[in-house]
């Protein structure tokens, strides 16, 4: 314990400090406490709490600040979407990338306030993040949550007659006007929302027309009807063709990378649906004309309020919405990384904070690993605690740290080679497993290094 205490002592402002340490919890001691169970779970983010605080006492506080009535989800999200505000200020255009994702606790029976999630059977909130990035995919923090359970009594109803304030879907929305608000304070950055085709919803681009301070970009579900009658894909199969995108696709879970040429075609159309308000939208579709045998043509049908006259235009929207990616990582690096559904609390109460926790600990893992890749001069004391990077470099050298700190980039490729990279040049930059291990590995040297030079202090005093 009291190694420890020198520790954190000697350790400039941690990253939890520096993004937590403006927290308004009514107790500055509460303050604190929050900042350093954020430094705990963070440096270990695959343990479970106890594990990850190490010791009962520590445990037990962590237990205590999640559990207090005045620490909910927004309380701790809070100084991070100031951090996150701040961050986007520096940038001309932010996505805001929202998803929704379920978090499954059915091997948990005991936690109270859950509700049903795709079946009855299982059960647990559901969690819907705004990520807010930059177009080169850049996360730049969590914007905003819905948190929500799903009621047992209305399970498998027929909801499609409620009004959109009933319903689940209201998130989009609400989504979209918090980032609409957030637009009124960033006057040098354009915001940009983008959503999947769940946002699909006619209400969003009636309400989405009463914002002009921010632009949407999703991707269509329906065929809907056009103030002419017809339908706007069919009438985008007539339109001439703007011209050709060519990128590398991303390599994915289920598919390797590979070169795509996509046909570019858009058109300003009107909707208008039976019984609704009628909106002015620019339908965009990017399809694969000539996909390699057997493999699946991309075809992607955009709808956005931008323009798209010029080729110049519709790809950087097709490369936008490919941003929209980042939040599939960030629910991977939440959920796998953070191990999330594995959290052991009793109530949805005392779950609720832990998670708004993590979310921000996945944010970080996240942020450190596109860092690296988009930012080659940044150097590592940036981000990293000058405790984990030292420790990092006396592990791989065998010799003492340089006075001035490595660049971002390599520093990550040795923490990365930690967590399991080979690091040759065909295994491409680290990924966020790789630096989620490594950063855990890094934490456990710099204590180590920290507790042998304890013991010589005291062998030599
Ligand atoms: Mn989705």
């Amino acid at each position: 314990m009291m190694v420890e205490q020198r520790m954190t002592e000697t350790t400039a402002v941690s990253w939890a400090a520096a993004e937590l340490g403006g927290a308004k919890l009514g107790d500055a001691r509460l303050n604190r406490r929050l900042v350093r169970v954020a430094e705990r779970l963070g440096a270990q983010p695959s343990a479970s709490i106890p594990v990850a605080c190490g010791g009962w006492a520590e445990t037990q506080a962590a237990y205590r600040l999640l559990a207090h009535e005045d620490v909910d989800w927004q309380a701790v999200l809070t100084p991070h979407w100031e951090c996150g505000i701040e961050r986007m200020g520096h940038h001309p255009v932010v996505l805001c990338v929202q998803d929704s994702t379920e978090l499954d606790y059915t091997a948990q029976p005991g936690i109270a306030g859950l509700g049903p999630l795709s079946y009855l059977r299982q059960h647990g909130p559901y969690v819907h993040p705004t990520l807010a990035v930059t177009p080169d995919g850049v996360p730049l923090g969590v914007l905003d949550a819905w948190l929500w359970t799903r009621d047992r009594a209305t399970f498998g109803e027929d909801k499609r007659h409620w009004p959109i304030e009933a319903k689940e879907s209201m998130r989009w929305l609400e989504g979209f006007e918090r980032c609409a608000e957030l637009a009124a304070d960033l006057p040098d950055t354009r915001l940009v929302y983008v959503a999947d085709r769940e946002c699909d919803i006619h209400e969003f681009m009636v309400r989405a027309r009463r914002q002009p301070r921010i632009d949407w970009l999703i991707r269509a579900t329906h065929n809907r009807c056009l103030a002419e009658g017809d339908h706007p894909w069919d009438r985008l199969a007539q339109a001439p063709v703007l011209g050709e995108v060519t990128f590398a696709l991303p390599a994915r879970p289920n598919r390797p990378s590979r070169p795509v040429v996509l046909t570019v075609r858009a058109e300003r159309v009107t909707l208008s649906p039976k019984g609704a308000e009628p909106v002015t939208i620019t339908a965009l579709r990017a399809r694969e004309e000539s996909p390699p045998a057997g493999v699946e043509p991309l075809d992607w049908r955009l709808l956005t309020n931008r323009a798209a006259v010029a080729l110049a235009q519709a790809a950087e929207l097709i490369q936008w919405y490919g941003t929209r990616w980042s939040i599939e990582v960030f629910f991977r690096i939440f959920k796998t990384g953070c191990r999330v559904e594995a959290l052991r609390l009793s109530t949805l109460e005392r779950l609720e904070p832990a998670l708004a926790l993590y979310l921000i600990i996945a944010w970080r893992i996240q942020y450190l690993t596109v860092l690296g890749r988009v930012t080659p001069e940044l150097s590592c004391d940036a981000v990293l605690d000058p405790a984990e990077w030292r420790a990092v470099y006396v592990a791989i050298h065998r010799q003492p740290p340089p006075v001035i700190p490595p660049p971002l980039p390599v520093m990550l490729g040795w923490i990365a080679r930690l967590g399991g990279h080979l690091g040759r040049t065909c295994d491409g930059p680290p990924g966020p497993q790789a630096l989620w291990i490594g950063l855990q590995r890094a934490r456990d040297l710099a204590w180590g290094m920290h507790l042998a030079s304890d013991l010589h202090a005291h062998s030599t005093s």
